[in-house]
């Protein structure tokens, strides 16, 4: 089923060319009315009536998260304040947050794109939605509301938090679809077991989770233990907010919705276009947004572009799932390692619990990583020699996916911190 099949079904080149006209409209509003824009285009001599296909955006500079500080809080807008209805600030856990706005129209075009996701995710109009997304400066509640409103559904406006709560609701209210990031949908989840509540007593048919990295192991677990089908979806405050790509329920890769972005890849240390199908740093411009455009802006996301037709006969391409940002890459002995890498060994394992932390730690010149798994109860209180053959199994596995060893230690169950919004699952010693 699809929002609005006359877009999203639509033919390559006549996408190709919808995409040319949005993104000169954009150029020439950025060049107008931010000054940003207009010095640095005048400085690399760049005349934006010569861009004549959208690969010449190759032409541009790059936006970075460091321009939308120095803008901070209304620079970069493309609309003076008073036709701004909405403002959203992103969680800025380094250093200042950047502050994005919204006009009429863009709230439109907001609500439809995450109709868009939802309706691909298998949402309707008859469904029950429990929103478990913070409601605020984030982007993910209320973005999600909206999409899901226009659609028709029922929503539950709940926001992050209070789980037992959310659990008698989801009962009562007969909840259908659960939307929160995939970390608190396994909190959600593990405390319906606490709570010796029969999943198969609950209502819920389908998960959308989206706004933090998870793996398919992630994935597997949450459908497991809520009996429900699990879709990813991806967005950033500073290009939208959720509704910028998601999964049909082929649930293969999520489809950019590319008559509202225009997506690239590069390689993240020469910047240069990355091959077709090869893993670089996700770049996107925005076609359509009136308030806050952002040209060739670097999300740090790390994916590759799938081009295959989807069965499901959208026509936009898809991205793989996010494998995580460039700046949370690790570097252990010289080797570069992803949190999701871990997490998708951890998962497969007999014997831990879903639940990690990755502590990073510098002795002398040298990184060092330990891995915090959580041991299921039996296990922890099992003879030293279980634990010990746990802690070599998965050291083992480890070091096959990551090709370097690295120390593993167990702890009991629910000693790890657990999260209601995006999970912190690497603890970098170096910069405490
Ligand atoms: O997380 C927007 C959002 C809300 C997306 C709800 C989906 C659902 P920010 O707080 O600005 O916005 O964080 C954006 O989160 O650059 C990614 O690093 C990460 N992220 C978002 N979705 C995914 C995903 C929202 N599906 C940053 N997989 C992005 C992996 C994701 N990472």
């Amino acid at each position: 089923m699809y929002w609005e099949p006359e877009n999203e079904c639509m033919e390559r080149d006549e996408l190709a060319q919808l995409q040319l006209e949005r993104l000169e409209a954009t150029l020439n509003r950025v060049y107008l009315n931010v000054p940003f824009y207009r010095k640095k285009f005048d400085e690399l001599k760049i005349d934006i009536d010569g861009i004549r296909s959208v690969e010449e955006i190759r032409q541009l500079p790059f936006t970075t998260k460091n321009d939308l500080r120095d803008n901070y809080p209304y620079g970069l807008f493309a609309v003076p304040l008073r036709e701004v209805v909405r403002i959203h600030a992103s969680s800025g856990t380094t250093g200042m947050s950047t502050v994005v706005g919204y006009t009429r129209n863009d709230l439109k075009t907001w609500s439809n794109l995450v109709a868009r996701v939802l309706t691909a995710g298998g949402i309707t109009k008859d469904d029950v939605v429990q929103i478990a997304f913070g409601y605020g400066l984030f982007t993910g509640g209320f973005g999600i509301h909206y999409g899901a409103e226009k659609i028709g559904a029922s929503v539950i406006p709940i926001s992050s938090g209070n789980t037992s709560r959310q659990i008698k609701i989801m009962q009562d209210f007969k909840t259908t679809a659960l939307i929160c990031t995939p970390s608190y949908a396994l909190l959600i989840a593990d405390t319906i077991r606490e709570m010796n509540i029969n999943t198969s007593s609950l209502s819920l048919k389908y998960g959308l989770f989206g706004a933090e990295p998870w793996s398919e192991s992630m994935r597997r677990e949450i459908e497991q233990k809520l009996k429900i089908v699990a879709t990813d979806n991806y967005g950033l405050s500073e290009v939208m907010g959720p509704g910028v790509a998601g999964e049909c329920l082929e649930r293969n890769g999520l489809h950019i919705n590319e008559d509202h972005f225009l997506v690239e890849i590069i390689n993240p240390e020469t910047l240069e276009p990355a091959k077709p199908g090869e893993v670089g740093e996700l770049v996107i411009t925005t076609l359509t947004k009136e308030a806050f455009p952002v040209i060739r802006f670097r999300t740090r996301d790390l994916t590759r572009v799938i081009s295959e037709p989807c069965p499901c006969g959208r026509k936009f391409r898809r991205m793989n799932r996010v494998m995580g940002r460039t700046d949370d890459m690790l570097i252990i002995k010289g080797v570069n390692v992803f949190p999701s890498q871990i997490e998708a060994v951890l998962f497969d394992i007999e014997g831990t619990e879903p639940h990690y932390q990755i502590i990073v730690e510098r002795k002398g010149a040298l990184d060092s990583v330990k891995v915090l798994v959580e041991a299921s109860e039996s296990i922890f209180f099992d003879e030293m020699k279980k634990q010990n053959e746990l802690i070599e199994l998965i050291k083992r596995r480890l070091a096959a996916e990551l090709g370097i060893g690295v120390d593993v230690r167990l702890v009991e169950k629910k000693t790890l911190e657990r999260s209601e919004g995006k999970a912190k699952r690497v603890v970098d010693m170096r910069k405490l």
